[in-house]
């Protein structure tokens, strides 16, 4: 089975591509010849997720899944969340979003956060969504070089590292992506 992954970042389709069974063949967006960046306009983590699975649809006409992360941040209710690549600004360097995150939870001590995926899936003429949770916390400091984004700050509920320490199959282990991931692929096998 053929299915676009409707995304750009590199390291996602590695973690992505580490998950999904080798009876599915996934396509990048390069691979279909888009080139664009799709428009992440929505204001919801499924809204964009959505967006960039209909997108590829409606101009491609390939069953496409795409997905949208984002951490959200009980002490600021829930932000960055669907900003999170760029909270910083739009040139959406990672260490410029993680120093805007550790600057306003300076005097803060409710630490709690969760990273939040949704898939959708465009398949057969019809939508369904998938959504991967994982609770956590903010530290005060970046700790570990491995994976991309907010890892070096968020250690998952019940270890020790952060997600930054981890390696990249345990980090699909427990992500919020794997887990969703996982979702979409019981769902591909069962049908
Ligand atoms: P797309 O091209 O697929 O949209 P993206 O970088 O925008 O790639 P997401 O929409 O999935 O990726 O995530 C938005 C941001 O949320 C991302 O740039 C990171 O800052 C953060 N993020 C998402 N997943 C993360 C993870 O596993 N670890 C650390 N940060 C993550």
């Amino acid at each position: 089975m053929q299915l676009v992954f409707a995304s750009n970042n590199k390291n996602k389709i590695k973690e992505i591509q580490q998950l999904i069974p080798q009876t599915i063949q996934i396509l990048s967006l390069e691979d279909i010849g888009c080139f664009i960046d799709i428009p992440e306009t929505a204001d919801t983590i499924e809204g964009n997720a959505i967006l960039k699975a209909d997108y590829v649809t409606q101009n491609y006409g390939y069953p496409c899944f795409a997905d949208d992360s984002g951490l959200e941040i009980d002490a600021l209710n829930g932000e960055p969340g669907v900003y999170s690549a760029r909270y910083a600004g739009s040139h959406r360097s990672d260490n410029d979003n993680i120093d805007r995150v550790l600057q306003k939870l300076q005097h803060e001590t409710n630490r709690k956060a969760n990273f939040k995926t949704v898939i959708c899936l465009n398949q057969d003429g019809k939508q369904y969504l998938f959504t991967g949770i994982v609770n956590g916390t903010i530290l005060k400091e970046k700790i570990g070089d491995q994976g991309f984004g907010y890892d070096p700050i968020f250690k998952a509920e019940g270890f020790s590292e952060t997600f930054a320490q981890l390696s990249l199959e345990k980090k699909a282990e427990i992500s919020h992506r794997g887990i969703a991931v996982r979702q979409l692929i019981e769902f591909l096998s069962s049908k």
